[in-house]
This record gives structure tokens, sequence and C-alpha cells, in this order.
């Protein structure tokens, strides 16, 4: 495929990769095969993302193993591919023994609604994958230049709109799937397709210039982040009934601390369409992306780039072109909240569902708090399903009030029946992997958290805000993987022990924060924040959230706000 990027810069590398790759396939199955060493090649180490794969190792253990003169303790994180977050009982099983067979053996919830195994070597990569396809559960396009995994509110039967709504997630991640047989024949022992029988209609040979993100909302919740996406899909309700999406497109996180050309975007809105137009239109958002996103350098690839380099206007009329068709003016929406409903809620349909707070999604058995043997016997018993929160949060859902007393007295044995009665600071709170696993980790993040929300939580118990929702998201590094530039209190690590601070973000995800400190300690942070918190708990307005409180009071009024309002009349 041809860019029509003007450009005379050389293409980055990872674009010769894809080129020389047979369609995903590369030095993939040699290295693998390659038992000398845990590690993989360059080239087979940027393929494996579309696969799903990272090879990354314990980072606990580089200096001793340096000094021993010995090799880095490699092994893979896999990302499975869960579109809306939703797995069965028997799935859950299978995840849950394919952990404990060939992986860390925690599971790990992320903050895009799916399930990453850590610490699997690199024989074993293989049996988990055709484990996973057994439960008709596969990786592809988990990671990579490519749609990822789907977001859709975590909850479907609450409402029935929100079935049709997870109904067009799944079908646009389906429709958006590559087409290569390379993962089946790498790791399913598919026969080989001769050359040229394959192609990409889609993508084209060489796939996105970057990730690309889509996810969908069912206003007033934006469980989903939905302006963080690449492509949003914001379902319009009209007499009860699902009346079509606001689209919205150029929303991303990642950045670089101080430097001015990476930066943070909440997406624009783009007009509207009804339902039967999903495909169509995310068809000619990504192909737009495809086409004219910055092949020449990785931290300029991404769509809002494109966007905010060529403006709205350009980009819609070029969507338009592509999918014959013109967007509708946006329709009117409004947010209320970002946050999951914990504990027991009824379905439309009279079932039940339980939201079950899960500390950084961290599914693993210590003393005390025996999360992974509680889940299984919860599976075991289970008729309902899963369905994996934007927040890394459970909900056990689809449950019959027979089932209901049986998932309580699982839940009480094992002592995790208060788990929902947290700080509502500590249910909100969002933390990345990072350490010791993450390669592109400054601080450390996940196992950091504990320790940041005590002190938090002191904080607020001695203001009277101990059931006030304040977000707060910790991140080890500035990619922002659990999304920390949407939270009231965003912390993003800069080196060990120290962080970013971000403050002043709106509690629906409509606003993003902004910088308050460029390199604080958690206990500075903890200091500087104290006062703000008092005088909050005193000052604020009825209804004023914390972000919108340091927003009027804190930060500097000169400062550019990017904040999303009533949505912008499509031209
Ligand atoms: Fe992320 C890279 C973990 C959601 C922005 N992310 C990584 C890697 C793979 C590190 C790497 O490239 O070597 C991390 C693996 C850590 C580990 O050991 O598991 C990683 N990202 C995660 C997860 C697991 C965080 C979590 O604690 O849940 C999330 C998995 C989501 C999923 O299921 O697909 C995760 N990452 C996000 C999000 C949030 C979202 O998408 O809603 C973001 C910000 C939104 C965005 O994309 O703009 C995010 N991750 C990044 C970036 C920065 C991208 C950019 O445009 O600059 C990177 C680095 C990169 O791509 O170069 C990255
Ligand atoms: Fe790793 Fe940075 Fe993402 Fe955290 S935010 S998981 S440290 S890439």
């Amino acid at each position: 495929m041809s860019s029509e990027t003007a450009t005379t810069k050389p293409l980055v590398a990872n674009e010769g990769i894809k080129t020389a790759s047979h369609l995903l396939r590369g030095p993939i199955a040699a290295d693998m095969a390659d038992t000398s060493t845990g590690a993989v090649s360059e080239d087979t180490n940027q393929l494996l993302k579309f696969h799903g794969l990272y090879s990354q190792d314990d980072r606990d253990q580089r200096i001793a193993l340096k000094k021993a003169g010995q090799e880095k303790a490699y092994s893979f994180m896999l990302r499975v591919r869960l579109p809306g977050g939703k797995a069965t009982p028997a799935q859950w099983i299978v995840l849950d023994n394919l952990a404990n067979q060939f992986a860390s053996p925690s599971l790990r919830l992320t903050t895009r609604q799916t399930f990453q195994f850590h610490g699997i070597l690199k024989g074993n990569v293989k049996p988990l994958v055709q484990g996973m396809h057994q439960a008709l559960l596969d990786s592809i396009a988990a990671c990579g230049d490519v749609n990822r995994n789907v977001m859709a509110p975590p909850n479907p039967e609450q409402d029935p709109i929100l079935e049709q709504v997870y109904a067009d997630a799944r079908g646009w991640s389906e429709f958006a799937l590559p087409k290569t047989r390379a993962y089946h024949e790498i790791w399913l022992d598919d026969e080989l397709v001769a050359g040229g029988e394959e192609n990409e209609p889609l993508y084209g040979p060489t796939y996105l210039p970057r990730k690309f993100k889509a996810g969908f909302a069912l206003p007033p919740r934006n469980d989903v982040d939905i302006f963080s996406q690449d492509l949003g899909y914001i379902a319009i309700v009209e007499d009860g009934k699902l009346a079509g999406y606001n689209v919205i497109v150029g929303g991303g996180l990642g950045m670089n601390h101080g430097n001015a050309e990476t930066f943070a975007r909440l997406a624009d809105v783009l007009g509207f369409i009804t339902p039967d137009q999903v495909n169509a239109i995310g068809a000619a958002v990504l192909t737009t992306q495809r086409d004219f996103g910055d092949r020449t350098n990785r931290k300029h690839a991404r769509l809002k780039y494109t966007i905010a380099d060529r403006g709205i206007d350009w980009f819609r009329g070029e969507v338009e072109r592509r999918a014959g068709f013109t967007l509708q003016p946006a329709r009117p929406f409004t947010f209320t909240t970002i946050e999951d409903p914990h504990g027991w809620h009824q379905n439309a349909d009279g079932t039940w569902f339980y939201g079950l707070h899960i500390l950084s999604g961290r599914i693993k058995d210590v003393d005390g708090w025996p999360m992974k043997t509680a889940l299984r016997e919860i599976a075991e018993i289970h008729t309902g399903d899963f369905r994996l929160t934007p927040s890394q949060n459970l909900t056990i859902s689809g449950v019959t009030a027979e089932e209901k007393p049986k998932i309580d007295a699982i839940l009480a044995k094992h002592g995790l029946d208060k788990e929902n009665e947290r700080s509502r600071l500590r249910l909100n709170a969002l933390s990345c992997v990072a350490l010791p696993t993450c390669g592109l980790a400054l601080a450390e993040s996940e196992r950091a958290l504990p320790d940041i929300l005590e002190k938090f939580e002191t904080v607020l118990d001695d203001a009277g805000l101990r059931d006030d929702a304040i977000s707060l998201r910790v991140t080890g590094c500035p990619n922002g993987c659990a999304r920390p530039y949407l939270a009231e209190i965003g912390l993003v690590g800069r080196a060990p022990n120290k962080y970013a601070l971000f403050l002043g973000a709106r509690y629906d995800g409509t606003r993003l924060n902004r910088l308050f400190a460029p390199s604080v300690t958690i206990d500075d942070a903890v200091t500087l924040l104290t006062p703000i918190i008092k005088r909050y708990a005193l000052e604020r307005q009825p209804g004023e959230g914390f972000g919108d409180y340091c927003d009027r009071t804190v930060l500097p009024a000169d400062a550019t706000l990017h904040s999303v309002g009533t949505p912008a009349p499509a031209a």
C-alpha cells in the first residue's frame, strides 16, 4: 500500500520489519524453537506483539544476573483478546489452570478489560496458546500496530441497550481483526499458507503506523474513558431505543516527560451515525490513519497526531469520502461518572451481578487474600459470565437468585466479602503493572499502590472524605497505561520514587488534568496535597469534585484546558 504521507524522512525500522514479515510471520517460529536462549531477535520481539506477546525480563533479577555473568531472566507476557471483557466460567477455569501450569501463576486484569499472563517461559508459550484455543480464546491483535482489544461497558444485562452496544463492540472487533493465518500456523500448527494467497484488505502488508484503540460507551457512564480512545462510539438513546452513536476520534494518552511534541489528547467529536454504520465508519477512520499516519516517527504516529496536525475538518472530509456517506451532526450526551458499580445489583432480566473490587486487577493468592482460589471456586458454580471492567475490577454477571448466597458464602469463607467496603479512593484507584515486568517502567506503580493509598487514606479520613469518590491513578512512566491524565490525582513515574503530580481532571473523564509538580516523592505528594484536601473538604461547592476544585482554585487560571463539554456540531 502506498502511503499518502508527504515526507522525505526515512521510515522507522518497525516498518521494514512488518514489510519483510510475510504478514506477521518473520523469524518468530525459528526464534521460539531456539532453546539456547530465553530471548528472541528484535524482529521477532516486534512481530510477537501482533500475536499478543511481549518478550520481557524480571527486572528485580537484572543486577544479580549481570554480576553472575548470566543471561537476563527472560519470559513472555501474553495478553488475551477479549472484546468488552466478557469471559465464561469455563474460560475462567481454563485461564486459571494455564496460569498455574505455564505462567507466573497470577492473572492480571488490565485497564482495557482483558487478562494478562506474566512469566511464561519460552517453551511454555505454545502450549499456553493452544490451551486458550481449546477454550475459544486467542491473543490475536491484543498488541501491535492494529486495532486492539475493543472496550465496552462491562455490565450488559443491567440495561438491554448495553447488550446491543456490546454486540456492536464485538462486531467491530471481529471486523477489524487481521486476516493473516500467521497466528494459526505458528502457535496452533495449522498448515502453512503458500506465499501470495493471503492479503489484508483492511490493513495492507504494513498494518497501521501505530497501535489503534477503540471503545464504546453508554452515557451517563464513562467507564471506558471514551475520550482516551483513538476511535470511540458514544451510544445515543432516543425514545428508549439505540438511535446510533456519536463517533469520536483522536484520543490518546502516551507522552514523554518534558517533550512538548508528545502529549495526552482527548478525542474530538466527528458526528453521528446509525448502528448499521459502525463498521463502515470504523474502517474509514482506520484506513485514513493507515494512509496518513506518520510512519517516520513512532512518537508521532498515533491518530491523535494525524488529527492535531491536519485538523478535524480535513479528517472528517477524508473519512466521509472513504465511507461514502456524510456524518450527521453529533447529538447531545452527558457523562456523570467513570465509577464501577460495586456489590449486588439487579439486571433488567431479573438476574443479578456483583461488582468486586480487585486492587490493580491482580488475581493471586496471598496470605489473608486468596482471590485466585475464591474466584476459581465461584467459576466452578457460576452459570452466568464474568465481565472485566476498565477499572481493573470484576463483575460476576447473570447470577440467579439461587446462586447469589453461594457466591456470598465463597467470598465470606475466604475473607473477601469486605473488599467493597474499602475507601472510595481505593475502590476507584488504578495502577499500571510497571516493575518488575514492564521494560519501560521508570518507577514502581502496582507494587507501590497499597502504600500510596494508605498514606492518602489517612489524609482523607482526617478530612472526613473516606466515602468521597476521588480518582487516583499511578503509572510507572508517562506512557499512561492506567490513564493517569484522566485522574483527579495522577502520579506518573519519572525515576525511582519520583513522580510527576497531575491535578484537575474532571471525575467523569471529560477533562485532562494538568501538571502540578514535575518531580516529587510520594511523601512530598502527600505533604503537598494534605492542605488542599483539607481546604476542599471545607470550601467545596455543592457537588464539586476534587478535580473540579483543584481546577478552580489550585491550578493557574491562564493554563489551557482540553475539555469536552457538549459535542461540537459536525460540519
Ligand atoms: Fe500500555 C506499553 C501495559 C493500557 C499506553 N503497556 C505497554 C507495555 C506493553 C510495555 C512495553 O511496551 O514494553 C506494558 C506491559 C507491562 C506488563 O508488564 O504487563 C503495558 N498497558 C498495559 C496494561 C497491562 C496496564 C495495566 O496495568 O492494565 C494495559 C493493557 C491494556 C490492554 O488490555 O490492552 C495498558 N497502555 C494502556 C493504556 C490505557 C488504555 O488503552 O485505555 C494506555 C494509554 C492510552 C493510549 O494508548 O494512549 C497505554 N502502553 C501505552 C504506551 C504509550 C502509547 C503512546 O501512544 O505513546 C506504551 C508504549 C508504546 O506503545 O510505545 C505502552
Ligand atoms: Fe509500563 Fe509505563 Fe505502561 Fe506502566 S505506564 S505499564 S510503566 S509502559
